[in-house]
């Protein structure tokens, strides 16, 4: 996640499971500007799981072409 450069509002973007919060990475700009952020989870998942980065209410990000905001998913292993 990329801060939005801007004092308010800052930058709140959590990982969901099914509608529940897994983790979060959150920045505000300040002297420190230009800001990146990110989190992990390992979590077991069942077919039809919805797993999903949800930018909070009344937040946002900064992106432009060069593509700040990304997330990613790896398939460990199956049972
Ligand atoms: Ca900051």
């Amino acid at each position: 996640m990329f801060n939005n450069l801007s004092p308010v509002p800052s930058s709140v973007v959590s990982l969901m499971k099914n509608g529940v919060r897994l983790a979060s990475v959150w920045d505000t700009a300040g002297s420190d500007a230009n800001d990146m952020g990110s989190n992990a989870v390992v979590i077991p998942l069942e077919v039809g799981d919805n797993v999903y980065v949800q930018l909070q209410a009344n937040r946002i990000v900064y992106d432009d072409n060069m593509n700040y905001n990304t997330f990613s998913g790896f398939l460990l292993f199956t049972t």
